[in-house]
């Protein structure tokens, strides 16, 4: 248990602030150990003045106190109370100048939150509550002000200094020290503030805007890695061309600066004008970055420019309210990312992130609705559901209102509240009044947590000509939520005659007509398409439009049809994850079942020169052995795997030719690029080779080409592609390619945590011993996060034959090093804890071990409130 007993924080407790700060002047003088800062901060009270004046009170943590003065007149101790992390002036007066002035020590921030020190580079991380880390504050987000920041540093060691705004003076100061003020004229939450004091190298670009603005593009890297910006520096003229755009927004400042750190907690962070970035997120080339990782940058740089509108300019009330800016600006970046590639498969790898990591949340002990009810520690709420179930409620409104009425609302949205913190309940009720229509049902999916559940049945009636589809709804209780409501939501179908073509299903509609939404609003509907010629498939939640689970009964031929015909590319490559799934679960089953159907049906899909390889590689991707591990009603870790296994062997005998025909033809002699075409042409390729590579074990000249395929490679994606096949493999070839990794990138941090996480993922049987053994490597580190998620994250999330070892020494594992990180940086320790917490999944034997790990981790002393909040959940 923490020292105190953790308070719990409630939505419905939410009061506006007694006493707004309208400004805030903040002086730095930076020095890692001693960091002094001032505060000066224009309060004016809020409340009715006919009451007795109330108490004004801050928030602070981990600061020291030097010098408090309101007005000028400096306050004697019987002026204020100074708790541990509150400090209260009992009778403040309506209007006044609040001067403090703080010591904080950035030098000894592991928790990575506030003012701290990455590889010698100041820089902030406020967001949530990280600001109360840096001076006393109202830290909450309806509390808005405009900064005027003073940042002294030494010259030498920090000549770039940086903060929100416009720079609007500099100079020198005594004893080689230098000055920069930044004065920001946007309103803002003190979440948003960011600065940044370092020794950096910058790209810079300019930008014209659509009305004629000049923006000044700058990113800034430690020296020597600017050349690896590039790709990050078009991402981000692409994002803000494709604002203006699509969504009619514009930037409006002159300068817009994004920095890279290498010790961060998260992605990135939008801090108004100067976004803060892991290094990974921004610093991509060939010969280091993969064509995930180029896809990431791209797509994350997006998210923080588009934040600059939905988050900043109108920012969240509360807490509570976080995927008003956080679903939303998903929902846009996932657009963006569909408009500069392959629509198809952008969704298709959305959703299957959705399906790792929102639906176990959501069906798990840490679920809890896009607008949650209650928190202990609001780190612990940057969820999937948060962000990817908060997009998906979005995208689901843009189903219903299409593009024009969305855009219609999004324009109501900003006109009424640009320059305010405002509701999850202010954004719906801007697209209901922009569109005239009613969404109090459809708000369920702000309270209502878990995974909706629709068991369809078809039915073709011949004498009608008809088709009959009855749809029932069910969500599954959640922790506090035992009973559920019927949700509004919009299901898109379509009908394949026997041919595999699309029967058009609006009455008189013909091209165009050939997907129907159904409104799904009850427990149970009935819907009859009159005019069906013919009966054959039905294709139900094209484009994944419902964010469901859904139930019904298909025959391995109605799969294999749907797999070969369905115009839908979603659903196409759905019916092969389910087909698949389904037999894979059968394997595990111990069923043998017959294979034919679908190996048939997957050679066509790797034959056909019309699909996109792009697509090819995702359709011919197994679903992971988490997600069919879900399926079982208790999981079996070993004969998922097993079952997996086998599958990918069967198909890499039955297709071997095909794939050495894909393996020949996707191989390119240009020079790489990043496009999305020829990411898709590596990918299939390397989607072969994984194949091909299932029987290395028996034929030594696989193995040959899997280690020729690493010696060769001339960019990263290749080989990483193929160092992740070498090793799942006994023998030298593992030893001698990870070796030679090491000796070509051991001095390059970002390729390390490649290095980590593939050692860490490896399926064979002394993969915990070896990663005991990294945590002494010199490049790992429990204060990098990048390290920690790398190797302990990795093994816990991505190896779940190893980590759920029957033994109990990989809950062990976990449950110890959790404990260690807990005392260094509390926030990524509790989010690596999401592992234990599935425990009911499991067998008894298993359930036991995990739930004692938990109860190690709450027992221990000095817990922090982030993992006591995760730990106590859980269990
Ligand atoms: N708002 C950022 C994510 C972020 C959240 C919390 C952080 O520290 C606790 C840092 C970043 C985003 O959505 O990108
Ligand atoms: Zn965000």
């Amino acid at each position: 248990m923490p020292d105190s007993a953790p308070q719990i924080i409630r939505r419905e407790d939410y009061r506006s602030p007694d006493y707004r700060i309208e400004q805030v002047e903040l002086d730095f003088d930076l020095e890692p150990r001693r960091t002094r800062v001032r505060a000066r901060l224009t309060v004016q009270a809020d409340h009715d003045q006919g009451d007795e004046p109330r108490p004004l009170v801050l928030d602070g943590e981990e600061l020291e106190l030097m010098a408090i003065a309101i007005d000028g007149r400096p306050l004697s101790p019987a002026e204020y109370v100074l708790e541990e992390q509150r400090l209260i002036i009992p009778r403040p007066p309506q209007r006044f100048l609040l001067e403090t002035e703080v010591v904080i020590r950035p030098d000894t921030n592991t928790e990575l939150s506030g003012l701290y020190v990455s590889n010698g580079v100041f820089c902030t991380q406020c967001e949530a509550e990280g600001f109360r880390r840096i001076t006393w504050f109202q830290d909450r987000p309806d509390v808005m002000a405009t900064y005027r920041t003073t940042i002294r540093a030494d010259r030498a060691t920090q000549p770039v200094l940086l903060s929100n705004g416009n720079l609007v003076e500099e100079g020198e100061l005594e004893q080689g020290r230098h000055f920069a003020v930044w004065e920001d004229p946007f309103p803002k939450p003190s979440y948003l503030f960011g600065l940044v004091a370092g020794d950096l190298a910058c790209n810079e670009r300019s930008f014209t805007t659509r009305s004629g603005r000049e923006v000044k593009l700058r990113i800034f890297v430690e020296h020597g890695k600017e050349g690896r910006t590039g790709y990050a520096m078009d991402s981000l003229v692409r994002a803000m061309r494709w604002d203006e755009e699509r969504f009619g927004l514009e930037y409006d400042l002159d300068l817009f600066n994004i920095v890279a750190v290498s010790d961060f907690n998260m992605g990135a962070m939008e801090n108004k004008s100067l976004n803060i970035f892991n290094d990974k997120y921004i610093l991509a080339d060939p010969e280091t970055a993969t064509d995930a990782d180029f896809d990431g940058i791209e797509s994350v740089v997006a998210h923080e420019y588009f934040h600059n509108w939905t988050g900043n300019r109108i920012t969240c009330r509360d807490w509570f309210q976080l995927s008003l800016k956080e679903g939303l600006t998903v929902f846009r970046d996932q657009e963006f990312s569909a408009d500069m590639r392959s629509r198809p498969v952008k969704r298709i790898q959305d959703v299957r992130r959705l399906r790792a990591a929102q639906f176990p949340e959501d069906a798990g002990p840490l679920a809890h609705p896009v607008r949650p009810d209650s928190y202990i520690e609001i780190n612990n709420f940057y969820t999937a559901t948060i962000y990817e179930k908060g997009a998906e409620v979005i995208r689901m409104l843009h189903a219903f209102l299409g593009e024009a009425g969305f855009q219609k609302g999004m324009g109501l949205y900003i006109a009424r509240h640009d320059g305010q913190a405002v509701t999850c309940d202010d954004f719906v009720a801007a697209m209901a009044d922009a569109n005239d229509v009613d969404l109090s049902q459809f708000k369920r999916w702000y309270s209502q947590a878990g995974t909706p559940v629709l068991t369809v049945s078809g039915r073709y009636d011949t004498g009608r000509g008809a088709y009959e589809l009855t749809v029932e709804q069910h969500t599954p209780p959640t922790p506090g939520q035992a009973d559920k409501q019927p949700l509004q939501m919009p299901l898109s179908i379509g009908l394949l005659d026997r041919q595999g073509r699309d029967i058009p299903l609006v009455p008189g509609g013909g091209a165009g007509q050939e997907s129907l939404t159904l409104p799904i609003r009850s427990e149970r509907q009935t819907f009859v398409i009159e005019d069906v010629p013919e009966p054959a498939a039905l294709s139900l939640n094209r484009g994944f439009s419902a964010p469901v689970n859904i139930r019904i009964d298909r025959d391995a031929e109605e799969r294999a049809f749907l797999m070969a015909h369905d115009s839908d590319p979603f659903q196409r490559w759905e019916a092969g994850q389910e087909f698949a799934t389904e037999l894979m679960l059968a394997t595990a089953g111990g069923q043998a079942p017959s294979l034919a159907a679908f190996i048939d049906a997957f050679g066509e899909l790797l034959r056909d020169r019309r699909l996109e390889p792009a697509f090819v590689a995702e359709a011919a991707t197994l679903p992971g052995e988490d997600y069919v591990a879900e399926r079982m009603v208790v999981i079996d870790v070993e004969a998922v795997h097993h079952a997996r296994q086998t599958l990918r062997r069967e198909i890499a005998l039955a297709l071997r030719a095909d794939l050495e025909v894909l393996y020949r033809e996707m191989a390119s002699d240009e020079a790489y690029s990043p496009d999305a075409e020829a990411a898709g042409r590596r990918a299939l390729r390397n989607v072969a080779l994984a194949y091909l590579s299932a029987l290395a074990e028996e034929d030594a000249r696989e193995l040959d080409r899997l280690v020729t395929h690493y010696r060769t490679a001339d960019n990263m994606t290749d080989r990483m592609a193929a160092l992740r096949l070498l090793v799942n493999l006994p023998g030298p070839e593992q030893e001698k390619a990870l070796r030679d990794f090491e000796d070509r990138y051991g001095s390059d941090m970002l390729v390390m945590d490649k290095w980590f996480m593939l050692q860490a993922i490896s399926t064979l049987p002394d993969t915990l011993e070896r990663v005991e053994t990294l945590l002494g490597h010199p490049a790992f580190s429990l204060e990098r996060p990048n390290k920690v998620r790398a190797l302990i994250g990795a093994f816990t999330v991505g190896n779940p034959l190893r980590y759920h070892a029957a033994d109990g020494s990989g809950y062990d594992f976990h449950a110890k090093r959790t404990l260690e990180l807990d005392q260094v940086n509390p926030q990524v320790a509790a989010r690596l804890l999401a592992p234990l917490g599935r425990w009911r999944r499991f067998d008894d034997a298993r359930q036991e071990k995990m739930k004692a790990a938990l109860q190690r981790i709450l027992a221990a002393p000095r817990l922090s409130r982030d993992l006591y909040e995760v730990a106590s959940k859980a269990l």
